[in-house]
């Protein structure tokens, strides 16, 4: 069934910067996603095709940290099939009120019990390689979550702060939610925590502003994630700002004769005109 988001859920998200929502994805596909999450993680992939970021690989790296790839959905179809879906992205199109909607990247990302935090940051803030640099982001849970198990966390209201520049680690900083505070101070106000705790295909929407982190998992249980950062399907790449942010990574897939994005790297996922990238099909059957 496809995912549709309602007003009143449109209303929080443009008051809180985010929103909670129950359903994004059926619960029949979480046990092949996390299949894919073992492929993945143990360097096994699907399509022959390495994801761009590998942060994590299993009998190689500390596992007291989350493992984390980025863009798995170019190596294993089943990530693919979740976050090329078309009614997310349209949901992304609708909450910011873009005409079309392209995966900028996914990330994979599984905290096992035991694994340390990662760090709050502004998504936003890492993206001045493309313009309009500002993305919408379907954070998906593929295990139920709690607030004392390393769910996702959001400062209310944060998206109405100023942008910031990227500062602290992602992984495993001493204290995870020291760049939020700095900024939260900068604003002049308190913030308010507020904890993604839902069932394994429940998750969230929030915006590229919005400071977001998540702490450790001291638990028995792994808690798993699968993140769309969408953009809009109308951006451009701005080369004075290749070394920037994630700006390396992505910019090895500029043309070389204009500043277009390639859709075979960031495919158009739902327009209102209804154009999609017609190869998403051929790639998924
Ligand atoms: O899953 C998480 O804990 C954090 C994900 C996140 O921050 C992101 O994908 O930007």
């Amino acid at each position: 069934m496809p995912f549709i988001l309602q007003p009143s859920q449109h209303d929080s998200f443009h008051a809180d910067g985010f929103v909670v929502v129950d359903d994004l994805i059926s619960p029949d596909k979480i046990p092949m996603l996390h299949r894919a999450y073992d492929d993945l993680f143990s360097g096994q992939f699907e399509t022959g095709v390495r994801p761009d970021e590998v942060n994590w690989q299993q009998g190689e790296s500390d596992p007291t940290l989350s493992r984390q790839i980025c863009n798995g959905w170019k190596a294993n179809r089943e990530i693919a099939r979740i976050v090329l879906d078309e009614s997310l992205a349209k949901a992304i199109g609708t909450l910011a009120g873009w005409s079309g909607v392209r995966i900028m990247i996914d990330n994979v990302i599984w905290k096992a019990p035991a694994t340390r935090s990662l760090g709050f940051h502004q998504d936003n803030a890492f993206l001045s390689w493309f313009k309009p640099g500002e993305i919408i982001t379907c954070w998906i849970a593929l295990d139920d979550t709690t607030a004392d198990g390393g769910t996702i966390e959001f400062a209310r209201a944060s998206h109405q702060w100023a942008l910031g520049t990227p500062e602290g680690e992602f992984h495993a900083p001493v204290d995870y939610r020291k760049p939020m505070r700095e900024a939260a101070a900068r604003a002049g106000v308190e913030p308010e925590i507020s904890y993604v705790e839902v069932k394994a295909g429940g998750g969230s929407f929030h915006h590229g502003r919005t400071w977001h982190g998540s702490g450790a998992n001291p638990g028995p249980n792994p808690r798993r994630s699968l993140v769309l950062h969408a953009m809009r399907r109308d951006v451009e790449y701005v080369s004075a700002n290749f070394d920037q942010g994630i700006g390396p990574v992505y910019s090895r897939y500029k043309r070389l004769g204009d500043n277009q994005l390639d859709e075979n790297y960031f495919p158009v996922l739902w327009s209102e005109d209804g154009y999609r990238t017609a190869q998403i099909d051929d790639y998924l059957s």
